[in-house]
């Protein structure tokens, strides 16, 4: 029996089906992983627009989270780029002390505009997908001790004052506490996860932050067993007041007053799963646009997932998503001012960068003043 089993698990993986690549050629349906002219041009940063497109064009389904593609050779002039220099960061670190006190008053509300969400310098590579080394300091890591002892960092989240880190409900209980284990710290100005000292273009970040875990506080609407993940944010106390540097700041809120259209182009970050199935070490961003809601909402009943009024639909393009891992993570825009706001937090989807299926986030505006009553009810 197990040998049956085996074998026709030897014949289904390699019995591929055949099919036309974009340029015409016949070609199989194969594991995007397994076809070596995509793959190469799938992983120069920044991925340029026309590979985007001629990857979408030769998708030809999923296998899980792995993409499958009609493999074939790409046209001449789509398969090389040269990534851009990237700036160094200029901005002197931000003097701030954030010394100890049991009980602060100004943990227990967001951090004041003239603090929070500072663009930390100005020249972007949109199009890519690597943060710079200073981008976005108000990422954090939720790191989570497992049965055996050790940590993992399975979630993200933002710093919105001293105290205080936003994420998903869902990064803090349910199935999480018994899958992965109970969240115990954060890490904040972490860029990459693999090195001790992070390093670009000659200039390198202080030494990422570790702060143990005080308390968390999922929505007490949120539920594993809704499928449609409704009230999906937590606040989680952290059990010492963070020191703002130039590498660990926060993010604003929204002020409840904008409004999110179809099409605005929203940011999302974070250290989850990329396309080689893996978490990434280093701190990714990707542009997504904000997705019609109502044709979400009637993709999602299809999964028997009735949406809410205060979730946001995100993205819908192919290979472009936030995965496993970016939960609890940020959807962030640059207002007109060039400060940066925390508009929703990463929920849940249909997979990742399926085409057509956008994925779900909490809307932060929607949580205002949950947001702020909970400050106040926790930190006592
Ligand atoms: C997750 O499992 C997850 N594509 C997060 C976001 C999305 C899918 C899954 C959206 O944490």
């Amino acid at each position: 029996m197990k040998i049956q089993i085996v074998c026709f698990m030897f014949l289904w993986s390699y019995a591929h089906s055949s099919c036309v690549t974009p340029l015409g050629a016949t070609s199989e349906c194969v594991s995007l992983y397994d076809c070596a002219p995509l793959l190469a041009s799938f992983e120069q940063r920044p991925l340029p627009s026309h590979v985007v497109s001629f990857l979408r064009q030769s998708s030809c389904g999923f296998e899980g989270y792995v993409p499958q593609v009609c493999c074939g050779p790409l046209p001449a002039q789509t398969s090389t780029s040269t990534p851009r220099p990237r700036p160094r960061p200029t901005r002197p670190p931000n003097n701030n002390n954030g010394q100890r006190s049991p009980v602060e008053a100004e943990d227990s509300s967001p951090a004041p505009s003239d603090v929070c969400g500072i663009d930390t310098q100005g020249d972007r590579i949109y199009g890519g997908q690597f943060t710079d080394l200073d981008e976005f300091p108000w990422m954090a890591l939720m790191g989570y001790r497992t049965p055996s002892g050790s940590i993992t960092y399975q979630c993200g989240g933002v710093l919105i004052n001293r105290r205080y880190i936003l994420t998903a409900a869902h990064c803090v209980t349910g199935a999480i506490t018994r899958e992965v284990g109970t969240l115990v710290t954060v890490r904040l100005g972490e860029y990459d996860l693999q090195s001790e000292t992070d390093c670009m273009n000659d200039s390198c970040a202080d030494p990422p932050v570790e702060v143990p875990v005080d308390s968390s506080h999922p929505h007490s609407g949120y539920s594993d067993s809704n499928s449609d993940k409704r009230d999906d944010i937590a606040l989680v106390r952290l059990a010492q007041r963070v020191k703002y540097s130039y590498y660990v700041q926060p993010i604003c809120l929204p002020d409840g007053r904008s409004r999110l259209t179809v099409g605005n182009d929203v940011f999302v970050a974070g250290w989850g799963k990329t396309l080689n199935g893996r978490n990434s070490p280093v701190k990714l961003k990707l542009k997504v646009p904000i997705f019609e809601k109502e044709n979400c909402i009637k993709k999602y009943r299809t999964l028997g997932a009735e949406l809410t009024s205060n979730q946001i639909c995100a993205g819908g393009k192919f290979a472009e998503d936030a995965c496993r891992g970016d939960s609890g993570g940020p959807l962030m825009r640059a207002k007109n001012n060039g400060v940066w706001e925390s508009v929703a937090v990463v929920s849940f989807g249909y997979g990742c960068g399926r085409d057509g299926w956008p994925g779900v986030y909490t809307s932060t505006a929607n949580y205002l003043d949950w947001i702020r009553s909970t400050l106040q009810s926790t930190n006592v």
